[in-house]
């Protein structure tokens, strides 16, 4: 087998893990995640296809014409053609899936991610989606996923494997692939998983939404490989049925209601059984409750066996990569002859993967080119260049970048103001980065300029301004001396940091695909040069490109006179040196919690065991982020929704009014059952709308994110919950504006596990208002 350099990531991983566990098993068998039976049975039920048989697709309320015709195509193809749209198998793309050439329905093509079309050149490398959540812009969200479906689409691209809604929703800080998702917050996560959606195949191709459900750890995800070799099993997310509900479900909902043509399955197992072929799951909830009416799309070795045709509609990558996930799906014509699986499961499952396909009019009006890259040889010369980028994106990118950048802390750093002699210290000029590639292998990442993490999730930038670069430019046109020190060299920092008025200090954290973070640590090196700097300059600002990390000895430091967290930017690394000099405003907020240490978030999120069955319990249940730290009144460093400008705001004039308005967001309507229900009314619904004033009390221009925090009545309630937010832009001094809030059915109800619908709890609701999750001056009291 040729092991190609891009295409060899999952497959390298999934060695690695193999050898991993061949060493494992040397080792006694560690029984304690099991031996509690009582509370392992409760959620190990059996995987009940009687109970939850896959439904029968009818095209939902937008994609009837589009369902019609797939469903006449399919009546015209014989087992062996249906069997084949079923089927991944080697081609250009990462999945191709096979054509019906007498049809003229092509081999539709899949290629990841969700920051850019991956592997390939001639594309951008848009900033991370957790990136983009911090900029909390609605519109920009919308953009960035728009103008990469462009790019997917001049590929040659039929199905973008992106974007990730709840799964890895960031239950634990350490989850190594949070940076591709968005917010730990159901409510946020939808609003992304929607604007997501809507943008992606606003330019025509279909998104995967992903990665379905309970993923939130890359340690034992074990893909179909590792525990064909009878070594440890995928882990398993024991989720309850309220979380489920509320958590974890409901930004899925979201991306369904935004049309989303596909949904891809997980690696992990949810109670005990593969999420690939998960009756209750797929079937019940997927495909049920939320109304899934596209194809579930395995993740690459999510499959397990054949039978989880019952659930998944295409196995991937099938036959592709020489087999090595199991071919499963190969043998479906003998499994319809013999009578295992029904011919209307593999009529159901191709109309499923068609109708998208002709809903977006990739046949006839919006029919993407032919592929001329070859993602199997992608490093190697057979790939026709083919340059997709737009110039607009470039800016958008920028853009995206500038606003996800978060101001933590500011005791007078920044902005910048006509620097003499300006030092920086730490990763921010190597361009090494695109040396990292997809596995981290061909650079030194703890002392790299980071744009992104690692895994397929990965994408080439074509270039990188680095921050180096962009200072240096200053530099020339304000005539300051610009020293620097890359790498730990103790004098040479205390030399520069010591003459200069200011210091920078460049931070950043690797996380990727398949390994989680072990700790919030930022490693040896970048921990010494910070500490130099911080001996050698009383004013020191750092810069972060990483996910969460642990700088609380800085936090209060008097020499740290800014803090920056600046995410993962994609290819404009450069994009926050502009806000650091001030020319713009810091405008991001944090789309998670910043804690103080690893332990204020709930123990073991990430289970690491040499247990074959290796179970993780959602125990913290639906207090996942802020509202863990919320219920257990535990101080983050920096909370939820958190992030400063150089101007400031005051909310005031807090108002609720019934407000009835019918939904009018959903392409696709889920199936979700709710009390009160009249037969034409929706979950999602406007029942009430909050508005405000927020006033910049600044003396510069600014944008401010307003955030709405509910309160539900009852017990054992998060003490308050997401339920609305919205950028202001652009307010100049003394300028006010309102913010209006709609509020859903939904927004105000819980998931009733006995009665198996959502409910409005009776009582009081409170209606907070403000600029974080924390920070919530303004309340009002409202009954249903
Ligand atoms: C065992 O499971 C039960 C039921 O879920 C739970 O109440 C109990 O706390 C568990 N005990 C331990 C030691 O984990
Ligand atoms: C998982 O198990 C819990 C506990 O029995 C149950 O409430 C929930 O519905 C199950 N969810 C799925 C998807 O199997
Ligand atoms: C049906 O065919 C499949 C695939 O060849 C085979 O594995 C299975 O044992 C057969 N089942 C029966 C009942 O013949
Ligand atoms: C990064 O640093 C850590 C410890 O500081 C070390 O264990 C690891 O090997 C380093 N990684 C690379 C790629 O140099
Ligand atoms: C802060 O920086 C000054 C140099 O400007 C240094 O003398 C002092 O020791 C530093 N403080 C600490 C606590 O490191
Ligand atoms: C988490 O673990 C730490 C250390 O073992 C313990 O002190 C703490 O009480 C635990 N927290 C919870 C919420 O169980
Ligand atoms: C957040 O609101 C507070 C007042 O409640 C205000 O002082 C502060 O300036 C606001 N923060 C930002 C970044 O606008
Ligand atoms: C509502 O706001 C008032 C005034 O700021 C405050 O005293 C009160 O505690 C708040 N109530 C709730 C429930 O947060
Ligand atoms: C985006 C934004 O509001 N930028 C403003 C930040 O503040 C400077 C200085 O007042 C203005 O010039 C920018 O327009």
């Amino acid at each position: 087998m040729k092991l190609t350099a891009i295409l060899a990531i999952s497959i390298a991983l999934a060695l690695t893990q193999a050898r991993a566990l061949d060493a494992r098993q040397a080792d006694a068998v560690d029984a304690t995640e099991t031996s509690n039976t009582s509370r392992y049975d409760a959620f190990h039920q059996p995987n009940d296809f009687e109970r939850f048989p896959a439904p029968a697709s009818t095209g939902g309320k937008a994609w009837q014409e589009a369902f019609s015709k797939a469903k006449d195509m399919v009546a015209q193809m014989t087992l062996e053609e249906k069997s084949g749209i079923l089927l991944s198998h080697d081609g250009r793309c990462v999945g191709n899936t096979h054509g019906v050439d007498r049809l003229g329905i092509p081999d539709l093509c899949l290629m990841d991610g969700p920051t850019g079309v991956r592997p390939g050149s001639g594309i951008s490398s848009f900033p991370a989606g957790q990136a983009a959540a911090a900029t909390w812009d609605r519109d920009l969200i919308y953009q960035r996923s728009k103008a990469m479906g462009q790019e997917f689409f001049d590929k040659g691209v039929h199905i973008a494997l992106a974007p990730v809604s709840a799964g890895p929703l960031g239950r634990s800080p350490l989850g190594g692939r949070n940076w591709e998702g968005s917010y730990p917050d159901a409510y946020a996560n939808g609003v992304y998983s929607y604007e997501s959606v809507r943008g992606m195949q606003d330019s025509h191709v279909a998104a995967t939404i992903k990665h379905f459900i309970g993923y939130e750890q890359e340690t034992s995800r074990n893909p179909y490989t590792v525990s064909s070799d009878g070594g440890q099993e995928p882990i398993s997310s024991n989720v309850d049925d309220k979380t489920m509900h509320e958590v974890y479900l409901a930004p899925f909902a979201q991306a369904i209601r935004g049309g989303s043509a596909h949904v891809m399955c997980s690696y992990n197992k949810i109670n005990g059984t593969n999420a690939c072929g998960n009756a209750q799951a797929l079937n019940g909830l997927l495909k049920g409750e939320i109304n899934h009416q596209g194809a579930v799309i395995s993740d690459w070795g999510g499959i397990h066996s054949s039978l989880d045709v019952l659930a998944t509609e295409m196995s991937a990558p099938g036959t592709g990569f020489a087999g090595l996930f199991g071919d499963y799906y190969s043998d479906m014509p003998q499994l319809v002859n013999n009578g295992t699986v029904s011919e209307d499961r593999i009529d159901d499952a191709c109309i499923r993967i068609l109708t998208p396909y002709y809903w977006l009019g990739q046949d006839e009006e919006h029919v993407p080119p032919e592929v001329v890259f070859n993602a199997n040889n992608y490093y190697e010369a057979e790939d026709t260049y083919k340059n997709v980028r737009k110039p607009d994106t470039a800016q958008l990118i920028h853009q995206i970048a500038l606003e996800s950048a978060v101001l933590l802390k500011n005791t007078g750093g920044l902005p910048l103001n006509n620097p003499e002699r300006l030092a920086v210290v730490g990763a921010l000029g190597d361009t090494a980065n695109s040396e990292c590639g997809a596995t981290g292998t061909g650079c030194d990442y703890n002392t790299s300029l980071l744009t992104m993490g690692g895994g397929s999730g990965w994408s080439d930038a074509p270039y990188i301004v680095t921050p180096l670069d962009a200072l240096k430019t200053r530099a020339r046109d304000a005539n300051f001396e610009l020293s620097h020190a890359l790498t730990y060299d103790e004098e040479v920092i205390n030399d520069i940091a010591g003459r200069a008025d200011s210091t920078l200090v460049w931070l950043n954290d690797w996380a990727e695909e398949s390994a989680d973070r072990e700790d919030l640590t930022i490693g040896e090196e970048q921990s010494m040069m910070l500490e130099a700097a911080v001996h050698a300059s009383s004013n020191v600002i750092i810069v972060m490109n990483s996910p969460v990390v642990d700088i609380e000895q800085y936090a209060e430091h008097p020499n740290v006179t800014a803090i920056v967290q600046a995410h993962y930017t994609g290819e404009a690394a450069d994009a926050v040196v502009s806000a650091l000099f001030g020319d713009e405003n810091f405008s991001g907020k944090l789309p998670y919690t910043w804690g103080k240490r690893l332990e204020d978030w709930p123990n073991n999120t990430i289970v690491t065991t040499d247990d074959n069955n290796p179970q993780a319990y959602f125990d913290e249940g639906v207090f996942v982020d802020y509202k863990w730290f919320d219920k257990h009144e535990i101080e983050p460093r920096y909370e939820f929704g958190f992030g400063l400008s150089y101007t400031t705001f005051e909310c005031s004039d807090i108002k609720i009014a019934d407000n009835y308005k019918k939904d009018d967001m959903a392409i696709q309507d889920t199936a979700e059952p709710f009390e009160g229900f009249d037969g034409s009314n929706s979950l999602y619904d406007v029942i009430k709308t909050v508005t405000a004033i927020v006033t910049n009390t600044g003396d510069r221009k600014g944008s401010e994110v307003a955030q709405l925090y509910v309160t539900l009545p009852g017990e054992d309630m998060p003490v308050r919950e997401l339920r609305g937010f919205e950028k202001i832009r652009d307010l100049d001094a003394g300028e006010s504006r309102e913010v209006s809030f709609d509020v859903t059915l939904k927004d105000l109800s819980t998931w009733d596990v006995q009665r198996q619908m959502w409910v409005v709890p009776q009582g009081d609701f409170v209606f907070h208002v403000g600029n974080s999750s924390r920070n919530l001056p303004l309340n009002a009291t409202s009954s249903f």
